[in-house]
């Protein structure tokens, strides 16, 4: 397993890059937004997933320098598109950890605004794994963000941390409909209130709405008849190198 100082060895060497995963229209298919999630491309071990460093990462205090890692790839990444002809927002994953320090936005939108891209064109994605240590510090920052025009998501709603109380909160954009709930909830009846009960109060707080782990045409069609925004997943696509999506858009329609 790696350790923390690999981490920042590799960080120094550039061996960390993004894999993007689509987000499509359940209205008409078409492509509206890409995750970005963060991949090492070890030279022993090959190309590791975050769940391999993640956790060493934030155990020391490492997650900062990491996410200004993933902005400046996904920023490159951007342009990279947009000189193609493709404009395209991404979504950029902010560990909660990453909203107790006010000097980190700062960061964020001096490295955004350098690059000349327009904050709109980068949503966050608050995930939480325990409950946020500091509230007021957390609301500031996210405050902040979304004074400059970047979107702001709420990842893995439904689940864990991800309640009411934070989506009454924060101002937020995008609601993440966690996969625990989507996946398989064409065959669970039981299911289906909840997620039409948070698709409608989406709505009425013109909150826009994404349904993870769409993996069977039932289960899209489902969270099209029940209103939902948009669609990621493995059966639309999996995560994949930046330089493959121009080619996927192609070759989906
Ligand atoms: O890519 P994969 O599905 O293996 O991602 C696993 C987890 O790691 C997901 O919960 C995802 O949100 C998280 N993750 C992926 N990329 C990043 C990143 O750049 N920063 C943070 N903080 N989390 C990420
Ligand atoms: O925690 P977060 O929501 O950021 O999770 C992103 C992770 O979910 C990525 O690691 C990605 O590979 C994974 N993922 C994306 N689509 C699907 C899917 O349809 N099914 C499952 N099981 N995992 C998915
Ligand atoms: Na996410
Ligand atoms: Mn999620």
């Amino acid at each position: 397993r790696p350790q923390a100082g690999d981490v920042l060895n590799a960080l120094q060497n550039r061996q960390f890059e993004l894999y993007y995963q689509p987000k499509t229209s359940l209205h008409d298919g078409s492509l509206r937004g890409a995750e970005a999630l963060i991949r090492w491309r070890h030279p022993q071990q090959g190309l590791l997933s975050p769940a391999c460093f993640l956790p060493q990462a934030e155990a020391a205090n490492l997650v900062d320098v990491l996410t200004v890692e993933v902005v400046r790839l996904a920023l490159v990444d951007w342009r990279r598109w947009h000189s193609g002809g493709l404009v395209l927002p991404i979504s950029i994953n902010l560990s909660p950890l990453s909203l107790a320090d006010p000097h980190l936005a700062e960061q964020l939108i001096q490295a955004v605004n350098e690059a000349g891209v327009p904050p709109r064109a980068i949503t966050f994605e608050i995930i939480e794994h325990e409950e946020i240590a500091d509230l007021a510090t957390a609301l500031r920052i996210l405050i902040k963000l979304r004074m400059h025009g970047f979107g702001l998501a709420l990842d893995d709603y439904g689940a864990g941390y991800a309640s009411m109380l934070q989506l009454s909160r924060f101002p937020f954009t995008e609601l993440k409909l966690d996969r625990r709930l989507v996946h398989g909830s064409s065959k669970r009846p039981h299911m289906q209130p909840m997620l039409r009960h948070a698709i409608a109060a989406a709505a009425e707080m013109g909150v826009t709405t994404v349904a993870e782990g769409i993996e069977t045409p039932q289960d899209r069609e489902l969270l099209r008849k029940l209103g939902c925004d948009l669609a990621q997943g493995y059966l639309i696509a999996r995560p994949m190198p930046a330089a493959a999506l121009p080619l996927w858009r192609e070759k989906s329609g």
